[in-house]
């Protein structure tokens, strides 16, 4: 089937199937940059494992209804006015919770929940005349409804993505109240789907946020070099409102001597490419950031954007045309020191900086997409990142409404992020099984990617094995591999098959003439935990797994990258083992209370020596 026909048909199915849709409001870029009202910090919360205030009795959902009963209508935050009423809920009377943090690891009761929680917040909002509102939610896992003041705004699905909603009008100078139910109940036919090595961790994770904008105001642009022209900038702005079309913004970017104007077509969008001087590129050793402003009649966005080109020639990864070696590491998102999601500018400097501290100039922020402060921070600290979306394991290859939920958040990551010149890698999966619904699925989230993005890489961690008759050869049989630009591959030799031993004769063949990255290696170890290199858990014997892993894959000719199992313990409900995992994940090179083991230091020095190696062969 060609795509177009395989697009055209998967409209036709949601349309007919009333499948929910998953286009939300288009995305307004660089948050930080604009006037807003926080409403992070104190939420009241509900926990409602049997969706009450959702559905009523016969499962009618009860925002769809004409006249829903307010005793148990939440999001209405209903108060009897006489003694007599029955209300079943009162959020001024509920526990309190802080928003952004998962609930998991906030109160106790909630550590193992998945299902419902409503969130409440009130506020006062003072507007001035001709804004326009929105809300802007970082992220919620999974799903989330929207409402306020008694009336929804809409429903987004994904729980790492950011989405908005325009709430113009309906704001009041007093008594606000903002009333979002999150559910991160698992489902087959979700994304990611019921099984993952990774605490599912629910609530609204990410700051919450009122956005105030001009009537007609910059929703989102696009500042990047041209791919393989270090000399051009490709631009475009895309504005919102009534007096879109026609209309000149401003692009200032002093320190290249750069002042342009732009002007809008009818849809608001206009789009230039502009020759520039050489200028200073990002790279990890100098991450240069120029102050970018886009300027459009009295509003100026400003942000610090790099400018760097990422591209492929044969095996070589080449950053600003030059052989690159991806010293890297796997990141969960989680600090695990405070216990839950990680989601702060600290928490970032507190993961990238260890990442630095291991000698790294890259990392794979697995297994989905992290908070925007991750990559904020690695373009100011130097840290080229992989991004990745949690198409992971098993997941429901055949089902179009689980195609476009996918899409949808592949669709919001780039959005969010790229104008971040560290980003270099989308990956629209992890270790997915080899078949022909399935690669049909990820070629159509490649194509997503490109088409959004003609500047980086795509990739997707696949699986290796040995080779029939000859089990010390190991290959990738994966078509895949024709249509990603870097050929990334999760491996544990030593740890899930054999000792770290069998690794001294293994030997990987891989087809192509393309960049390879290890996207994972690693094993287990409680970190004080020590015995002998045979001892399993022991520091010891995770020191030589690394030891021998990266022997065994340096003879691998088209090796430019490699991210290991990972930078610190994180929480898995997979890992039950008493006195040793205690529902953690053990493979991390620092423990969950910031503890360095052995084979940290391994590879410290690995990355020592590739750096070298790398950067004085120019
Ligand atoms: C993998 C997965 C990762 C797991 C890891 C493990 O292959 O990609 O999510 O956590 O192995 O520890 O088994």
């Amino acid at each position: 089937m060609k795509h177009s026909i395989f697009f055209k048909t998967i409209l036709l199915i949601v349309l007919a199937n009333n499948v929910p849709a998953f286009a939300q409001q288009p995305l307004i870029a660089n948050i930080e940059s604009r006037q807003t009202q926080t409403l992070n910090g104190m939420w009241k919360y509900i926990v409602d494992p049997y969706e009450l205030g959702y559905y009523d009795y016969r499962g009618q959902v009860r925002d769809t209804q004409n006249d829903p009963n307010p005793s148990e209508t939440f999001f209405l935050n209903y108060k009897p006015v006489h003694p007599s009423e029955r209300v079943e809920y009162n959020f001024d009377a509920s526990d309190n919770i802080l928003v952004p943090r998962d609930w998991n690891s906030q109160k106790e009761k909630l550590f193992y929940y998945e299902g419902t929680l409503w969130y409440y917040k009130a506020f006062d909002y003072t507007s001035v005349p001709n804004r326009r509102q929105f809300v802007y939610i970082g992220a919620a896992n999974y799903e989330a409804d929207v409402y306020l003041n008694g009336k929804k705004l809409g429903k987004h699905i994904g729980g790492f993505t950011p989405f908005n909603f325009e709430i113009t009008g309906m704001l009041n100078p007093k008594d606000n109240f903002l009333i979002i139910k999150v559910d991160n109940k698992r489902g087959l036919e979700k994304i990611p789907t019921v099984n993952t090595d990774w605490w599912n961790y629910g609530g609204i994770t990410r700051d919450v946020q009122i956005v105030d904008v001009a009537e007609t105001f910059i929703r989102d642009y696009y500042v990047q070099l041209s791919p393989k022209d270090r000399t051009s900038l490709d631009v475009w702005v895309q504005l919102d409102g009534k007096n879109k079309a026609n209309q000149k913004v401003t692009l200032e970017i002093s320190d290249a001597e750069i002042v342009t104007t732009l002007t809008t077509d009818e849809n608001g969008f206009a789009q230039k490419t502009l020759k520039t001087k050489v200028l200073n590129y990002w790279s990890p050793q100098k991450p240069f950031l120029y102050q970018v402003n886009l300027i459009h009649q009295n509003q100026k966005l400003t942000e610090k954007i790099g400018f760097r080109t990422i591209e492929t020639k044969g095996a070589d990864i080449l950053l600003n045309g030059e052989s690159v070696f991806l010293r890297g590491i796997s990141i969960h998102e989680e600090n695990g020191i405070r216990g839950g999601r990680a989601y702060s500018r600290e928490d970032a400097q507190m993961l990238l900086g260890w990442a630095k501290e291991l000698g790294c100039n890259f990392v794979r922020l697995a297994h989905y997409p992290h908070n925007e402060n991750m990559a904020r921070v690695a373009d100011e600290m130097g840290m080229m990142v992989w991004a990745e979306v949690p198409v992971y394991w098993t997941i429901q290859w055949k089902n179009e409404a689980t195609f476009l939920n996918a899409k949808n958040q592949l669709t919001e990551l780039i959005t969010r992020d790229k104008n971040r010149s560290s980003v270099i890698i989308w990956s629209v999966a992890n270790e997915t099984p080899v078949q022909p619904e399935r690669t049909q699925f990820l070629k159509l989230l490649i194509e997503t990617a490109r088409s959004l993005d003609k500047v980086r890489l795509v990739s997707a961690a696949l699986e290796q094995h040995s080779v029939e008759q000859f089990a010390n050869i190991h290959t990738i049989d994966d078509p895949l591999q024709q249509f990603v630009d870097v050929i990334s591959f999760n491996q544990y030799i030593g740890w899930y098959s054999g000792l770290p031993e069998s690794c001294k004769s293994v030997v990987f063949d891989i087809k192509f003439d393309k960049p390879v990255i290890i996207s994972e290696f690693g094993g287990d170890a409680l970190q004080g935990l020590h015995g002998t290199k045979e001892e399993r858990w022991t520091e010891e014997f995770q020191e030589d797994l690394y030891i021998e892993t990266l022997k065994m894959i340096d003879k691998i000719p088209q090796l430019r990258g490699v991210s290991p199992w990972i930078l610190a313990d994180f929480r898995s409900p997979r890992r039950p083992l008493p006195n040793i995992q205690e529902g953690w994940n053990r493979k991390g090179l620092i423990s969950e209370t910031g503890n360095k083991k052995r084979a940290f230091f391994v590879l410290q020095e690995y990355y020592k020596v590739k750096k070298e190696a790398f950067e004085t062969k120019k």
